[in-house]
């Protein structure tokens, strides 16, 4: 997490071509308003790049043909990695802003073992920074085989060509090598309309990732990695009403997978997109809601010292008024001397030095306690600011939380406790 100006979260999507991260975005983007409104939060979207490709892709997938012949734009891969700002919104309530989220969408070009240096160097920054990844899996390669839905320990016939599980595994612990800060990892089964239809279904499917990304899942539960990790899968329906028909080898020799639509005129429904998203809220606002409080003790620890170092200063200036009073008394008293004793009495015993050195350092201290006084009322503010902040969050989270799906295919496979509390509201 960036500690700049306001704090920025960093979720980045991962996956190879096709797999389908811009439709997962797209799907949750669609649930944006009304997950935030729900938790009270305001949001600022930013114009991007990535932003208007969510709304082409979502133009897209509305107006999708009943075959689903027409596919949604690959994401370009830039020249520069690095310009791509993603999609980025600031969260806040009232008026006031509290954070940044940033969503990366790349393009599945990046992750090819045959990508150009700089695209593998951009993948290996950003998932060694980025506070979470969101990992689409295309249901359809994970669940079919050549004869049809896989059956008892079946993985799907194309999960290793088309979900290239290895490589995002390769990918993921050469990032999380040394993992020092919390970060979270959302599966997120995808296409998955066919396998969602009923619990049973469902939780075959949840089983199925946990076959198909086994050597992943293993590498995330090792020693040095279990506390700095959650582990999510959330399968997200990102057309919604659609049915796998069938699978043929094109010219090409790749395999592709034909759907329709079922009703033939059903209407773009993406189902469960707000999950991912309760998901990586609910995660980064406790990461967030945890560093906040670090501060808050911080903060409360000056605001003490403060206090203490204001009280004694009152102490010393209530010292420097009395010694001011008697200073001042007896240099008035001795300017009431006829004008001869009182210059003998100065030049045994200079009561007007003293008087002017006992004020100059009563205004001394005075000053101190003003600037300590204004000090602690600046730090008390801080402190309330930031306890506001924590409250506004710990109610957000308990709101994004309480709708986070953990059955029927959805589970928590890691970190629930540590990384994913519903803190007490
Ligand atoms: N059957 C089916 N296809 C979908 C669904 N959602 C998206 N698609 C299709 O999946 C294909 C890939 O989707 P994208 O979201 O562009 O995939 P991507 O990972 O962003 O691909 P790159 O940007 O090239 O890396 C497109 O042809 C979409 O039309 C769905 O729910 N069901
Ligand atoms: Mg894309």
């Amino acid at each position: 997490m960036e500690q700049n100006q306001m704090d920025e979260l960093r979720i980045i999507m991962v996956g190879t071509s096709g797999v389908g991260k811009t439709s997962l975005l797209a799907a949750m983007h669609e649930e944006f308003n009304k997950t935030f409104k729900q938790a009270n939060l305001e949001i600022w979207p930013e114009e991007t790049r990535t932003s208007m490709a969510i709304d082409e892709c979502k133009l897209t997938l509305k107006n999708i043909d009943p075959r689903l012949k027409k596919s949604v734009a690959p994401s370009i891969p830039l020249e520069r990695p690095w310009d791509d700002e993603g999609f980025l919104f600031g969260i806040g309530s009232g008026d006031k802003k509290f954070i940044k989220l940033r969503f990366t969408d790349p393009s599945g070009e990046y992750f090819k073992p045959g990508a150009k240096p700089e695209y593998k160097q951009y993948v290996e920054k950003q998932l060694n920074d980025c506070d979470a990844v969101i990992i689409p899996v295309d249901a359809t390669a994970l669940m079919e085989t050549k004869t049809g839905k896989v059956k008892g320990t079946e993985i799907g016939t194309w999960h290793e060509e088309i979900n290239e599980p290895d490589r995002i595994t390769a990918l993921l612990k050469n990032a999380y090598e040394n993992l020092q800060h919390p970060r979270l990892v959302i599966l997120a089964p995808v296409k998955c309309e066919s396998y969602m239809r009923n619990p049973r279904d469902a939780n075959d499917l949840l089983d199925r990732v946990k076959m198909g990304y086994r050597e992943l899942l293993e590498f995330f539960k090792q020693e040095s990695l279990i506390k700095n990790l959650a582990v999510v899968v959330t399968p997200v329906q990102t057309i919604g009403n659609v049915q796998f028909a069938y699978h043929q080898v094109n010219e090409d020799g790749k395999t592709r997978f034909y759907y329709h639509k079922t009703p033939i005129n059903a209407p773009y429904a993406p189902r469960y997109g707000e999950q991912p998203l309760r998901y990586v809220l609910r995660f980064l606002l406790n990461v967030f809601a945890e560093n906040k409080k670090k501060s808050l003790e911080q903060q409360q620890e000056n605001l003490a010292i403060l206090e203490r170092d204001l009280g004694q200063k009152k102490e010393e200036l209530e010292t420097a008024e009395k010694q001011l009073e008697r200073q001042k008394e007896k240099f008035e008293q001795r300017q009431e001397m006829w004008w001869l004793f009182r210059s003998i009495a100065n030049i045994f015993d200079d009561r007007e030095s003293a008087f002017y050195e006992a004020k100059y350092e009563y205004n001394n201290i005075e000053g101190e306690v003003q600037d300590t006084s204004k000090d602690v009322r600046e730090n008390q503010a801080q402190v309330e600011a930031t306890q506001a902040q924590i409250d506004a969050f710990n109610s957000a989270i308990f709101t994004f939380a309480l709708d986070c799906k953990r059955d029927d295919g959805f589970a928590i496979l890691q970190g629930a406790a540590r990384w994913l509390p519903i803190p007490k509201n």
